[in-house]
Formats: structure tokens, C-alpha cells, sequence
């Protein structure tokens, strides 16, 4: 079993719904245990800024699949929510990354990880934060990481899940 965090993100129609459709579906899949959630953050689009603002969560858990079992699994979800992937970084009804697999180093173009640009966006740390004052992202402290990017990335809490 290793320890893993997933970033879930939502841009568009009902936001709040489909995070929840998305824990349930991991809750369900029988694949992920010891599932623990973070507060919901209402966040401002980064990389390409003229599109809705996200609802962005951190989910923790531990998981016997193997990292692209994992990554399979993220993307089944995100293909029941309706997710068409047109743009890149553009407007989506889920998305859920990797952000981190606990003994994982791995640079492929499928799959990296830890995730190469959690390290650089709040909507990530900080319900990463929540959940785990103690986090490290490739070995700095996530509390460290989110003093270096400041208060320029808007992140507000939004609600319990
Ligand atoms: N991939 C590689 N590594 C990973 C990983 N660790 N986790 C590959 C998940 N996927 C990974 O992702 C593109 C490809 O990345 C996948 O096919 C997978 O094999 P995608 O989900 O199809 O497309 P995307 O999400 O548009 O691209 P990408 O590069 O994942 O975008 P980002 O970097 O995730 O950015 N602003 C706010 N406030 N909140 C957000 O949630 N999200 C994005 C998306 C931009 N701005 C945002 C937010
Ligand atoms: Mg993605």
C-alpha cells in the first residue's frame, strides 16, 4: 500500500457536485482505502486566466494499485463526469491529478511524478495543508513551497465536501 494525494479540480456547471461524484466514485471503486477529504477552495484560473473560477480539493488515501493503474482509475472518473478534453489548462467538469505517490519518482509523458507543477499552484498546497500540516513535495516542506509563491494566487475556502 502506499500513500497518495489527488488534486481534483472543477470549472464548470455544477462544480460542488461533481468533486462530490468524484470522491464517491473513488470511495466506491473498492481500489483506494483510508480515504480523507479537504475542505473545498474557491480558486482563480491559473495558466490560462480568462476562464471560471475552480473549486479546487485535495483527496488523501492509500492505494495497492500501481501508478498507472492509479492514473487509469482518475481518468474512468473524469470521463463520467462528461469531461471532453478539448484545451488544454481550459475549462473542465473534473479533473483529478496525481499529485503525489509515496516512494514514486517517475518522468514519463503519461505520467510524472510528484506532479511537475503542484509544487508551483496554491490550489494544490494549500488543501494539500489542510490535510497534512507536515507534507513534503519532492522532499521541501509544502508549507515552505507556499511561502515562496505568497498571496498572488486568489484561494478562499468554499465549503465542506
Ligand atoms: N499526466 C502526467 N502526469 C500526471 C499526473 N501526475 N497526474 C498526463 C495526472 N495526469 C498526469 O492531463 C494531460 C495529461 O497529463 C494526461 O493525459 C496524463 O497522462 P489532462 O488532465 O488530460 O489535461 P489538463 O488537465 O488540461 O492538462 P494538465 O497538464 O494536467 O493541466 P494541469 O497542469 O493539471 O492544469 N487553475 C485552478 N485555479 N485550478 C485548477 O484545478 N487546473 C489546470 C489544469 C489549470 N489551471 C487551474 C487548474
Ligand atoms: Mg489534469
Amino acid at each position: 500500500m502506499r500513500r497518495v494525494f489527488l488534486s481534483l479540480g472543477s470549472n464548470q456547471g455544477d462544480r460542488l457536485a461533481y468533486l462530490r461524484a468524484a470522491v464517491l466514485s473513488l470511495q466506491t471503486s473498492g481500489s483506494v482505502q483510508s480515504l480523507r477529504t479537504s475542505s473545498v477552495y474557491e480558486t482563480a484560473p491559473v495558466g490560462l486566466t480568462d476562464q471560471a473560477p475552480f473549486l479546487n480539493m485535495v483527496v488523501a488515501c492509500q492505494t495497492a494499485l500501481t501508478p498507472l493503474e492509479l492514473l487509469r482509475l482518475c481518468q474512468t472518473i473524469e470521463a463520467k463526469s462528461g469531461r471532453t478534453r478539448t484545451i488544454r489548462w481550459g475549462p473542465r467538469t473534473l479533473d483529478i491529478d496525481i499529485v503525489a505517490m509515496e516512494g514514486v519518482v517517475q518522468n514519463s509523458e503519461e505520467l510524472t511524478l510528484p506532479h511537475p507543477r503542484a509544487h508551483e499552484r496554491a490550489f494544490v498546497l494549500v488543501p494539500l495543508l489542510e490535510l497534512e500540516p507536515n507534507a513534503e513535495l519532492g522532499s521541501l516542506p509544502v508549507r515552505k513551497l507556499l511561502e515562496r509563491i505568497g498571496e498572488e494566487q486568489s484561494v478562499t475556502k468554499y465549503s465542506e465536501i
